[in-house]
């Protein structure tokens, strides 16, 4: 046993110091589709983001099965969903576009099911990219497929630019939740996103905007429990930009307290 901040303080070995209980957050991975072998992958920013807000990323790969799921679910202080490929239509009920790309059904499968788990429970939940599509869609909104031809946009949602270069603005309704966790109403973002919501899920409110009118963030639209989703990557940003290092903060301080 380890007495806590006893003998095996400062100047143990790592493995022997007393631990400080830091927040453990999920973070979902992308898989690759129709490889072989099959791999689990994130963008490493992810881990940078947490661990800079104080938290303890824990990689949640597809297809983990519901015994690995359960098992780490209760021991989860908050949840990331994080971007990567295109939900399957099929769960909103519309046929595949011709530039649907890399669905992953067994991807799906376990973020449909953690965001369901998160919201049921109130477990902290940032969403990001695809994941606030995910969210969109765990609770019954739509999706465009492809926001160049539909709704059909002049602004570049794919961007060409470095992933930490902003190169959209996003306005943020005053008084949400967002708005106060980002500490604007006004912030310049990076976007990778080739679809977007449409029809929002119930209870969601859209609280930011692209200036072509796309959602770039929601909340729920009774602001608890703490649940953000945002349409660009703060992980990417977090170096440089206050406000995108604010909102992993916000989600690890939730997780404290959850
Ligand atoms: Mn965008």
């Amino acid at each position: 046993m380890i007495p806590p901040g006893g003998a095996a303080g400062k100047g143990a070995p790592w493995y022997a110091r007393a631990v400080t209980q830091l927040p453990l957050v999920g973070v979902t991975t992308s898989v690759t589709v129709d490889t072989y072998p099959e791999r689990a992958y994130l963008n490493t920013a992810y881990v940078r983001a947490v661990e800079q807000a104080g938290g303890v990323p824990v990689l949640l790969p597809p297809p983990l099965g519901a015994a690995a799921r359960d098992g780490l679910w209760a021991r989860l202080d908050a949840l990331i969903l994080t971007g990567g490929g295109d939900v399957d239509p099929r769960h909103f009920g519309e046929p595949r576009h011709p530039t649907l790309a890399e669905v992953s059904e067994a991807r799906d499968t376990l973020e449909l099911e953690l965001t369901r788990g998160a919201l049921a429970q109130g477990l902290p939940l940032l969403a990001i990219c695809r994941g606030i599509q995910v969210l969109n869609v765990a609770l019954g909104g739509s999706l465009y497929q492809d926001v160049r031809s539909d709704p059909g946009s002049p602004l570049a949602h794919s961007q060409a630019e470095r992933r930490h270069q902003p190169t959209h603005q996003v306005k943020v309704q005053a008084g949400s939740r967002l708005a106060a966790v980002l500490g604007a109403l006004e912030v310049d973002v990076n976007s990778f996103h080739h679809q977007a919501l449409a029809r929002l899920g119930r209870g969601l409110a859209a609280v930011a905007w692209a200036p072509d009118g796309i959602v770039e963030g929601v909340e729920p639209a009774g602001g608890d429990p703490f649940v953000l989703g945002v349409q660009w990557h703060p992980e990417d940003l977090v170096e440089h930009d206050p406000a995108a290092r604010r909102l992993f903060a916000a989600l690890v301080t939730a997780a404290a307290r959850a």
